[in-house]
């Protein structure tokens, strides 16, 4: 098996180490609204608009927040077209995305070239934009959902729980690190790998801590313990691509989720939390991964498969009361 890195076969060349393994970018907005205004950008209702897309787990997770703590009237937001091509994301009106009532912008480059004409990165979603000042405050889903968490209560419909309370901030923040590096990026690691050592470790990484989350959900409902934290959304929003996408596409085939008895209930359990199951759209998952990565899939077939019962019962009650 060669070892040489085929970086035509790259999705991303400027991410590519020279061992063929990916390094996702560095997000580069990176303000902050907070509830006090000290930062300059105030939280308000009818100001901030997000741009997402509902196939992105990175965006998915703001979806989730926005529609969790009952933001949507005072967070506009727009759903990009799920199918992207060499122009970067679109939007256009289309089946589940929506146009840009703001900017009336057709690319999200738009956004990311009116904010900073220099930049030359990768134009990801989310992006949290300003009405104001005519600008992206923030490209980092991490940092937008906490905002969204804490920052906005005053107009918040469902303000409490919060997903990061401060005594468990650490924690939180732990065990995120821990499912970024193996399961949420380490999916796109094992799929945007261009060697076979490199897909190899990030595999072996990646059903490794598989095998240590499916441990801790034994005899623990969540994450955390017995209440949801912002940790289980992180986790979540990968879980609900594995077994449609990353298990075929992106060649994380060593179990799916559905073979591993405690995670299958939990995603199961997150899944049927009121309003979450809207956020989820597989249609979009699906059309966006297999149409959008022709050096991965060059025929662009969207796979039927697989069946998955979300809806099904979850067995998970006994393990601690849902907040
Ligand atoms: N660090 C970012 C990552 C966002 C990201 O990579 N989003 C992907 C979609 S899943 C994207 O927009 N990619 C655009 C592209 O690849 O051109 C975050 O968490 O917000």
């Amino acid at each position: 098996m060669t070892e040489q890195p085929g970086p035509t076969a790259a999705p991303f060349p400027k991410e590519l180490e020279v061992d063929g393994s990916f390094r996702r970018q560095e997000s580069v907005f990176r303000d902050h609204v907070t509830a006090d205004g000290s930062s300059g950008l105030p939280a308000a209702a009818g100001r901030y608009h997000l741009y997402v897309s509902l196939a992105c787990p990175w965006a998915h997770r703001t979806v989730i927040y926005r529609r969790l703590r009952g933001l949507e009237d005072a967070i506009s937001m727009t759903i990009v077209d799920p199918e992207r091509d060499e122009r970067g994301w679109a939007i256009a009106e289309g089946p589940g995305n929506t146009p840009d009532p703001v900017n009336g912008f057709t690319f999200l480059s738009e956004a990311y070239r009116s904010s900073d004409p220099g930049f030359d990165g990768r134009v990801t979603v989310p992006v949290l934009w300003d009405r104001v000042t005519g600008r992206i405050v923030n490209n980092e889903s991490s940092e937008i959902i906490r905002m969204l968490d804490r920052e906005f209560a005053a107009f918040a419909k469902h303000p409490e729980p919060v997903f990061c309370p401060p005594e468990l901030e650490a924690e939180i923040d732990a065990v995120n690190t821990f499912v970024y590096d193996n399961v949420n990026n380490g999916v796109y690691r094992c799929g945007f790998a261009v060697t076979q050592r490199a897909y190899e470790r990030a595999f072996h990484a990646l059903f490794d801590a598989l095998d240590v989350l499916e441990r801790r959900l034994a005899d623990r409902r969540y994450l955390l313990g017995a209440r949801i934290t912002e940790a289980d959304w992180r986790l979540f929003t990968t879980l609900v691509r594995f077994d449609p996408v990353y298990v075929g596409h992106f060649k994380c085939n060593l179990r799916r989720i559905v073979d591993h008895p405690n995670l299958n209930g939990y995603l199961r359990d997150l899944y049927q939390r009121p309003g979450v199951a809207g956020t989820v759209d597989l249609d979009h998952i699906k059309r966006h991964y297999y149409r959008t990565h022709p050096t991965i899939n060059p025929t662009r077939i969207v796979p039927l498969g697989p069946a998955m019962d979300l809806e099904a019962p979850h067995g998970r009650e006994g393990l601690g009361d849902a907040p």
